[in-house]
């Protein structure tokens, strides 16, 4: 009921009556008072007049599981949606909903990690209300070596997301951030649980530095937030609702295609560094070379010495020559 009334008074001019909402709901006054009440301890501002009803001003940046509900517009992403105020990781929340059985295109959303992750057992910060922290569970039918793509398609739904509610164009550092201006201001954890030679789910978690005004010394050079780069306040279920949309535009195509033909052109115009030197780091030693763009794979192609060698995510990482990206 929380949604609906949101969405009902997202839609109306003006006032909605106090008895409307009680016939629409079958419900009693007191109950539609108390959902009210409900939602203004939410953040939402919701003007009470006797006689004419409710009226919805600003909501600013809700970030609610009915919020989130509310603004999604897909047809099956996020339809179980799990949303939570604080969270050890929304990653590790999925897993444990998959453990019990949750469905394919479940969103995991939280306000808060108290144990955000990033790869390789780094962290990834994720302080109260600064950002859309979220994770999708997925069971496709493709095989386990298919799932690192995932995390490009994850990356180009990102950079779609962000440019549609900020109007500004963001770049993908493969194969998981968003940058903009050479500053992080996403990054993606792909994880998966297998059996035999099957997917038994996969989990894509996608971090996005929305409001943060400022980071710890330590990532100030290399980490952005949306406002810090675009002076903009973003609303994080905005955010969160388009990134989705994004998401299962593009995954039912790779569904369909089981490559990344069909975003590789698009992708490749977003991908940082093209065309420039990079530094391929490689526990085995590295190299320099050219970054010439994604192969239908995923992998990132580079030339160097005459030849172009395929690099491989999660073995290696690029850098460009100068700094962080
Ligand atoms: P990564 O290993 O590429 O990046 C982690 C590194 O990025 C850290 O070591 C630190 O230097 C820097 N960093 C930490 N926090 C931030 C931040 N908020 N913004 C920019 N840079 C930062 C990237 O890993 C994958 C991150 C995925 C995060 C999502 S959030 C939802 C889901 N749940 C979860 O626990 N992880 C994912």
């Amino acid at each position: 009921m929380k949604t609906e009334i949101i969405k009902l008074l997202k839609a109306a001019p003006d006032y909605v009556s106090g008895q409307e909402l009680c016939e629409t709901f079958g419900v009693s006054r007191t109950a539609v008072w108390k959902v009210i009440r409900q939602l203004q301890e939410d953040g939402y501002e919701i003007e009470a007049k006797r006689n004419r009803g409710y009226r919805l001003g600003d909501s600013g940046d809700v970030f609610t599981g009915a919020e989130l509900r509310s603004l999604l517009n897909t047809r099956w992403v996020g339809h179980n949606l799990v949303f939570l105020e604080q969270v050890d990781s929304t990653n590790e929340e999925a897993k444990r909903q998959a453990e019990k059985g949750a469905p394919d295109g479940t969103l995991v959303a939280a306000a808060e990690q108290s144990a955000g992750k990033g790869r390789r057992g780094r962290t990834w910060i994720s302080e109260k209300g600064t950002g859309v922290w979220m994770s999708l569970l997925l069971r496709p039918d493709f095989p386990p070596e298919c799932a690192s793509m995932l995390t490009l398609v994850a990356a180009m739904a990102v950079e779609k997301g962000i440019s549609r509610v900020t109007g500004v164009d963001g770049q993908i550092k493969w194969p998981n951030d968003v940058v903009i201006e050479g500053k992080k201001v996403c990054g993606i954890l792909t994880e998966m649980s297998t059996e035999m030679e099957c997917i038994h789910y996969v989990v894509v978690g996608i971090g996005i530095n929305v409001g943060t005004e400022e980071f710890p010394e330590e990532i100030r050079d290399l980490a952005t937030s949306l406002y810090l780069s675009t002076q903009k306040k973003v609303k994080r279920a905005v955010l969160a609702a388009a990134v989705a949309e994004a998401w299962e535009f593009y995954y039912e195509q790779f569904l369909k295609s089981g490559d990344l033909r069909f975003l590789m052109e698009e992708y490749n115009e977003r991908l940082v560094n093209r065309g420039r030197e990079v530094k391929v780091l490689a526990l085995d030693g590295g190299y320099m070379g050219i970054s010439q763009g994604i192969n239908e794979k995923g992998e990132l192609l580079v030339e160097t010495g005459g030849m172009v060698r395929t690099v491989i995510s999660g073995e290696v990482s690029v850098r460009g020559i100068y700094g962080y990206v």
